[in-house]
C-alpha cells in the first residue's frame, strides 16, 4: 500500500487520537486569485486550531500525497499554473506522474479516509449542473462511499440545488443544517431547500458522526453552516451573475472540471468582488466549526473508549 506523506504535528495528533481536520487544496489551485488564496488558505488553518483541533491541508507534491503542508509548500501551490484536479479518477494519474496537483472535495474525502482524519472543512460541494443531468460531481458519489463529514456553505446555485439534494439522497447522505432549517447556498445563507435534520451545537453534529460509525456506516455526511448574515450575498444579486457567467462558460465552450473555476472567476467579477468577501468569510467560519466539531468528537469518542476499557 502506498504511504501518505503525514505532516509531524498531523501525525501526532493522530496517534494521540487528538481531533484533525482536513482542508481542501483545490480552493487554492481553482477557486481564488492568487494572493487571496494564500492568505485564506492559511487564516482556515488557523480557524482549524481557534476551533480546538490540528488542521491538515490535502493535496499531491511530487507524486506524493500529503497530509498537512509547510506555508512554502501552500504558496508554491498557490502560485503554481496548470496544476490538476485531482478528483477520484485523477489521483492515480497524478501519482503515477509525479505530479503536483490539487484534491477537489472528493479526492480530499478520500486521503482523509486514508489518513484516518473524520472531518474536513470546505466552502462550497460540486453537485449536480444546471441544464446538464448528467454532469454530477464526483463529490456526491464520494459522499455516499467514503465516511467523512464535510462542512461547507452548501453548494452554488449555479447547481441545481434541489437535483443535487436527490443524488445525495439517493446516495445515503445525512444532509445536516448547522444553526439552519435550509441547505445553504454558497454566496446566499439559504436555498430554501430543506435539510434533513437541524442542530445546534458541534456536539450535536459530533453524535451523528459518532453513531454513523458505530453502525458501521461507510457514507460521509454533510453539515452545511450559512455564510454570516453581514457578508450575504443579495440572492438576486448572486444569481443574475451565476446565470450570467454559466451562460458565458456555455458559449465559450467551457466544460467538465473548467466549468466551476470559469464561473467562480466570472462571477467575483460581476459582483466586484462582493462575492469572494463571502466566499472568504464562509471559508475560515466552516474551518473553525470544523475544529468545535471534531474536538467535540475527539471528546466524545475517548469517553467512549474509557466506559469500554472500565466493562
Ligand atoms: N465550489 C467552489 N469552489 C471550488 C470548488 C467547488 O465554489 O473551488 C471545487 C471543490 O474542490 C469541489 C470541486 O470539490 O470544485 C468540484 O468540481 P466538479 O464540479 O468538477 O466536480
Ligand atoms: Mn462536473
Amino acid at each position: 500500500m502506498l504511504t501518505l506523506r503525514i505532516e509531524g504535528e498531523v501525525r501526532a495528533a493522530l496517534e494521540e487520537n487528538r481531533p484533525v481536520v482536513a482542508l481542501e487544496s483545490t480552493l487554492i489551485t481553482h477557486g481564488l486569485p492568487y494572493p487571496d488564496n494564500v492568505n485564506t488558505a492559511l487564516s482556515m488553518e488557523q480557524a482549524v486550531r481557534t476551533g480546538g483541533a490540528t488542521p491538515a491541508t490535502i493535496a499531491v507534491i511530487n507524486g506524493e500525497i500529503c497530509v498537512g503542508l509547510s506555508a512554502l509548500e501552500i504558496e508554491q501551490l498557490a502560485q503554481a499554473e496548470n496544476v490538476r484536479k485531482c478528483s477520484r479518477r485523477d489521483l492515480a494519474i497524478a501519482v503515477a506522474r509525479g505530479e503536483t496537483a490539487a484534491t477537489t472535495v472528493a479526492g480530499t474525502m478520500i486521503v482523509s479516509a486514508m489518513a484516518g482524519i473524520r472531518v474536513f472543512a470546505t466552502g462550497g460541494i460540486g453537485g449536480v449542473h444546471r441544464g446538464h443531468p448528467f454532469d454530477v460531481s464526483a463529490d456526491l458519489i464520494e459522499l455516499g462511499r467514503t465516511p467523512v463529514a464535510v462542512v461547507c456553505s452548501g453548494a452554488k446555485s449555479i447547481l441545481d440545488l434541489p437535483l443535487t439534494l436527490e443524488v445525495l439522497e439517493t446516495q445515503g447522505v445525512p444532509v445536516i443544517g448547522y444553526q439552519t432549517d435550509t441547505l445553504p447556498a454558497f454566496y446566499a445563507r439559504s436555498s430554501g431547500l430543506a435539510v434533513d435534520v437541524r442542530v445546534e451545537t458541534p456536539e450535536e453534529v459530533a453524535a451523528i458522526i459518532k453513531s454513523a460509525g458505530r453502525l458501521g456506516m461507510t457514507h460521509g455526511i454533510l453539515i452545511g453552516v450559512p455564510v454570516h448574515a453581514a457578508d450575504e450575498l443579495d440572492a438576486t444579486v448572486a444569481e443574475q451573475a451565476i446565470v450570467q457567467a454559466t451562460n458565458e462558460a456555455e458559449a465559450q465552450g467551457v466544460t467538465g472540471k473548467r466549468v466551476t473555476p470559469f464561473v467562480l472567476a466570472r462571477v467575483a467579477e460581476l459582483t466586484g468582488g462582493k462575492s469572494r468577501q463571502a466566499n472568504t468569510s464562509f471559508l475560515v467560519n466552516n474551518a473553525q466549526i470544523a475544529g468545535k466539531i471534531a474536538s467535540a468528537l475527539a471528546v466524545s469518542e475517548n469517553e467512549l473508549e474509557e466506559i469500554d476499557r472500565d466493562v
